[in-house]
């Protein structure tokens, strides 16, 4: 009696044999290559969306197949757990932070392990558990040891609501993303790691990951921000000739400033306007700009504002007299916060001088006869290039060469010279919130700045407090606060602001390589065993910040001599959305669809087959229920076909692929083995892999009673074994059904005979005088001799040549006989 394809019955039972099996754990064998397959590891929010459910399918599929090949796989997993929505949930529902990530954490669990993910939850690691933080904290602290972890007082954005600083992205339109509250400026000390230390670096090294997408790739290279130009010194006569620097990527167009520019929070500003009647205005100005953020103060439809601060600079070069202004366009942390203004060769320049009938200097002449330079500055700037005018010694220069050339003269006169400018700003790692890892730091009256020795970590987060959502509670926990200064053992305090949660997972990928390490956050040997991670997996959002966190860490921890590579993810592949109905999935729009239903009704193996089936990792995926349930169906016909001929395969029989049919079967099988294993393997197209492995099963479906069994046999086989990286438990339910013993995830990956691939015969063309005129079926393999014998031997040929003389046969094996007659 046949038995029906029972998916909820069989996976559960499944799972749980894996697990006892150990089938999951890492095999370590140094006989074997390492690979590492790594999927970014979730915030437990909760509950996994169908998201999650495509890159975890994507991983796995990979690792499965890797180990099936002859790897030792490092497949790990474990919790980005510290964050704000763990305060928002404490202040909402009461709950206490530790309690309802670890909560979610388990819910998550066996969500992943309902989707038959093969991973080694021996080295599971949640970056709120003391086990983790502790040696976050002792990171911290190499970076301090090394000099890449400092403190200053920074103007950051700050929400007086919430009572914490927000970083730029948390800031939309000037509120605070929380609580809608207007955003300030707030001057306040704190902590940095010096990553504009290693831009040059993670700018460079972008070269050596040909495994990134191009497009991620740009997008650090832009966030980056490598600007080469020249800094140029001004002198303020009324201030006692006080210097003011300002960056230009245009030396050559010193020559055309019509006036300056600094930051409105430029230090120098105060002392320009004191005393004068712009004083109040301009101080009215600043304090408006302080609360705008510098995305809003930039973008190029911003309007552009600014006022004279009633001061004036001497030009670096010609002595004139240059008008100083403050303006919301120029930030004060790019270049040195100061600009110069030559509004006929920079568009931004030349609006700002139109609306402030500032004076226009053309100081470059077009080549182009068609622009003429009377024109310049009347209706727009000039930004091409041309030859230098009205620039003193520096006349007739193409102005190319004039930017070396002003830039050396500046240098010879001591005031300024080429340098070499980045947007990439110092991170800013602390936070005024309690869930995250505490910074190992204390303050001591008299020691001053003293760090938490290493042999004393961790430095504990306390689970026991009052959470409001307004106030750090740690600012108020007299156990966590009071301390005694490790150098003096005078009472002293600790520094209660929290590291930034991409600390936590700047290193994490590290911490898999040797998870139960009680001396070290890991061994180097270890980590150069696994490290670096050969895939990466993940979604596109991390593009710049994590990924260009963890590439600082790794280089960092590098030159700190804890490991030999200096790039971590030497492959990465980042997986397009789940949509529906053409737009993101999300429960404001009501178009969620839960994975925990879908598995419920379909099985894990469906949901599986369905995310990798309908789209390309990259591209946007498409969820449909006919999808779901053509999915469903193409397994059920795997099922009926495999069980129908369970017997056939028990009886052992070897192929002997003698008639059309077993060949042309034996073919497929071996075609299919070949797609599978590349696409998969090498160009991680899933779907077409799947496609492939459905044609196989059409193959078998129709193929004749009377052909040879073993050929068949053979199919059946082949086919649950390709199709277990995809869907395992359904293929290990089969594998066991046609009487194989062991599980299929432990069997060798097969290898296609390229012999196999051959086909018998070949289709021909055969022209005459270059001309094509006929088509012929002609035996495959045949040499260029035997081809050109066979083929003018035909009644085809004959005709065409038509008694005429042949006088030259070009014949290419497989493809075409040209016979030249004339
Ligand atoms: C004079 C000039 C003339 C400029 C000209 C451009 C064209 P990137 O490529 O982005 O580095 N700038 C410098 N510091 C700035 C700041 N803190 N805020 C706003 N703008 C700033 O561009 C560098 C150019 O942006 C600099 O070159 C400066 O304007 C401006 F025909 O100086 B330029
Ligand atoms: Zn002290």
């Amino acid at each position: 009696m046949a038995m029906p394809y029972n998916p909820q019955q069989l996976e559960g039972k499944w799972q749980k044999f894996w697990n006892e099996q150990g089938t999951n754990k890492t095999a370590e064998d140094s006989s074997k290559p390492k690979f590492y397959c790594l999927e970014q590891f979730p915030y437990p929010s909760g509950r996994l969306h169908m998201g999650h459910m495509r890159v975890y399918s994507i991983g796995d599929v990979i690792a499965r197949l890797k180990r099936m090949n002859g790897y030792q796989v490092l497949h790990p997993m474990g919790w980005d757990a510290f964050g704000l929505p763990a305060e928002n949930a404490a202040v909402k529902f009461g709950a206490q932070p530790a309690k309802w990530t670890y909560e979610n954490i388990d819910f998550m669990k066996n969500q992943l392990n309902r989707l038959g993910v093969s991973i080694d939850w021996s080295r599971e690691v949640a970056t709120c558990s003391p086990d983790y933080y502790k040696w976050t904290q002792w990171l911290f602290l190499t970076f301090l040891e090394q000099g890449l972890a400092y403190r200053k007082r920074a103007f950051v954005n700050w929400c007086p609501e919430c009572s914490t600083v927000l970083a730029n992205e948390q800031v939309i339109d000037g509120l605070c993303w929380r609580c809608d509250s207007e955003v300030t400026k707030k001057d306040l000390e704190q902590w940095f790691f010096k990553i504009t230390d290693y831009a040059e670096r993670l700018l460079t090294d972008l070269d050596n990951l040909p495994g990134w997408p191009e497009k991620v790739r740009t997008m650090q290279k832009n966030w980056i921000g490598k600007s080469e130009g020249a800094n140029i010194t001004f002198t303020i006569p009324e201030l006692d000739n006080e210097e003011v620097t300002v960056f230009t990527t245009r030396p050559d167009t010193l020559f055309g400033v019509s006036y300056m520019v600094l930051a409105p929070e430029h230090p120098l500003v105060p002392k320009l306007i004191a005393g004068k009647a712009e004083e109040a205005k301009v101080l009215a100005f600043v304090e408006e700009m302080k609360k705008e953020s510098d995305i809003t103060r930039t973008s190029t439809d911003a309007e552009k504002v600014g006022l004279f601060t009633g001061a004036y600079a001497k030009h670096a070069l010609t002595g004139e007299q240059v008008p100083i202004w403050v303006a919301n366009y120029v930030l004060l942390d790019y270049g040195t916060g100061s600009v110069m203004g030559v509004p006929a060769h920079d568009e931004r320049d030349f609006a700002f001088a139109k609306k402030y009938d500032l004076p226009i200097h053309v100081v470059i002449n077009p080549e182009d006869a068609d622009v003429l330079v009377e024109e310049i500055g009347v209706d727009a700037a000039f930004t091409e290039d041309g030859t230098m005018i009205n620039s003193g010694q520096f006349d007739g220069m193409p102005n190319r060469e004039a930017i070396k050339a002003i830039a050396d003269h500046l240098e010879k006169e001591g005031k300024g010279g080429l340098t070499t400018t980045y947007r990439l700003r110092d991170w800013l790692v602390s936070r005024q919130r309690y869930w995250g890892t505490p910074i190992p730091i204390i303050y001591c009256d008299d020691c001053g700045v003293v760090p938490v020795p290493k042999d004393q970590l961790p430095v504990t987060l306390p689970e026991d407090v009052v959470i409001d959502g307004k106030r750090n509670p740690l600012t108020s926990s007299e156990d966590f606060l009071h301390t005694t200064c490790p150098t003096c053992g005078g009472k002293a305090r600790r520094e209660t602001d929290t590291m930034d949660t991409f600390i936590d997972s700047s290193w994490y990928y590290l911490r898999y390589t040797d998870s139960q390490n009680k001396e070290m956050p890991f061994s180097k040997e270890n980590a150069d065993k696994w490290m670096q991670v050969d895939e990466y997996i993940g979604g596109i959002e991390h593009a710049i910040l994590h990924l260009l966190y963890s590439r600082f860490f790794t280089k960092v921890l590098h030159d700190a001599g804890m490991f030999s590579f200096d790039e971590p993810f030497r492959s990465l592949l980042t997986q397009g959305m789940v949509l529906k109905d053409g737009t993101k999935m999300s429960k404001s729009k009501g178009n969620v669809v839960s994975p925990d239903e879908m598995i419920e009704k379909y099985g894990a193996d469906t949901v599986r087959l369905f995310i990798l089936f309908a789209a390309p990792p990259e591209r946007d995926l498409d969820w449909t229920d006919t999808g779901v349930e053509g999915s469903f169906r193409f397994l059920n016909r795997v099922w009926r076909l495999v069980e129908s001929h369970s017997d056939l395969i028990k009886t052992g029989q070897v192929v002997n692929a003698q008639d059309d049919a077993a060949k042309e079967l034996n073919r497929t099988t071996h075609y299919a083995i070949k797609k599978v294993t590349e696409d998969i393997g090498e160009r991680y197209t899933f779907n077409t892999a799947i496609s492939t492995i459905m044609e196989l099963v059409n193959k078998l479906y129709t193929y004749p009673e009377t052909s040879d069994r073993g050929t068949l046999a053979f199919g059946l086989e082949n086919l649950i074994v390709l199709l277990a990286p995809i869907a395992p438990h359904i293929a290990e339910e089969m594998w066991q059904m046609i009487g194989k013993s062991g599980s299929v995830h432990n069997q060798e990956w097969p290898q296609f005979d390229p012999q196999a691939l051959v086909l018998d015969e070949v289709e021909i063309v055969i022209q005459i005088n270059g001309k094509v005129r006929d088509k012929m079926v002609v035996a495959n393999g045949l040499s260029k001799e035997d081809l050109e014998k066979h083929v003018l031997a035909t009644e085809k040929a004959i005709a065409l040549i038509d008694g005429k003389t042949v006088r030259k046969v070009i014949a290419v094996p497989g493809k075409l006989v040209n016979i030249v007659v004339g």
